[in-house]
């Protein structure tokens, strides 16, 4: 067992409260200009970006520390197009039946198809495994903690970084993800969590016409 070892809280600085209202809203206006993208241009984004943004990613609070993912990057040609043929027949399943047609209804606003063009077009696909547990050199298992919410919170970091650094990403869920374990081979611990496809969108991409929530709605009040 070890115990704590403290340092300064070094990288906080308090700024006074016209400043924090500015900054606030200056962030809000540009996260709300955020969209996910799926029209995507092959033009080539330079790896160091993405990089950065997984560092951003990756100093996400976690359970306990335990840091309970990992980014698998793929731009390999060969591997986009393994990933969009298995892609595909999980969606082609999902959309004739599978799905139902609730489901089928509630995504009809968004346009989209069991074809995924974008897993091979896009010059970037981040895989993120979520793991269950960790294994350290000789084997042993380490537990990990509120898996789920960790990685929920460094995907959405990504995302954010991602838009932050000029780039469009979509946050992709396969209907069943077993197939990015198998063509990423990842290991036993590890679960296929979220597909993050990042690029440039084309020129006059299009996107659906969809709101957000109001603040009443999104929000409730107890003071
Ligand atoms: N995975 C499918 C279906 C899909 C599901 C949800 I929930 C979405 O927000 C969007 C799509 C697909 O990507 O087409």
């Amino acid at each position: 067992m070890t115990t704590a070892k403290l340092v300064a809280l070094a990288g906080y600085s308090e700024c006074p409260p016209e400043e924090m209202k500015q900054r606030a809203a200056s962030f809000r206006a540009d996260m709300q200009r955020r969209r996910s993208v799926r029209s995507f241009s092959s033009r080539p984004v330079p790896r160091e970006v993405i990089e950065n943004c997984l560092l951003t990613a990756a100093s996400a609070p976690s359970g306990a520390n335990m840091q309970p993912w990992h980014f698998v990057v793929v731009s390999d040609p060969a591997t986009k197009r393994q990933i969009r043929e298995a892609a595909e027949k999980e969606e082609y399943e999902f959309y004739h039946g599978q799905a139902g047609q609730e489901w089928l209804d509630a995504l009809l606003p968004l346009g989209t198809g069991y074809q995924k063009p974008f897993l091979e077009i896009a010059p970037y696909l981040v895989v993120i495994f979520a793991q269950k547990y960790g294994v350290l050199a000789d084997g042993r298992k380490v537990k990990h903690y509120y898996v789920s919410k960790s990685v929920g919170i460094a995907a959405g970091m990504l995302i954010a970084a991602i838009h932050n650094a000029g780039l469009v990403a979509l946050p992709y869920t396969p209907s069943r993800m077993g197939f990015l374990s198998r063509i990423l081979g990842r290991p036993e611990n590890e679960s296929p969590f979220l597909v993050v496809v990042i690029g440039y969108p084309t020129e006059g991409a299009m996107v659906p016409e969809i709101g957000k929530k109001s603040f009443e709605e999104i929000a409730t009040l107890v003071e």
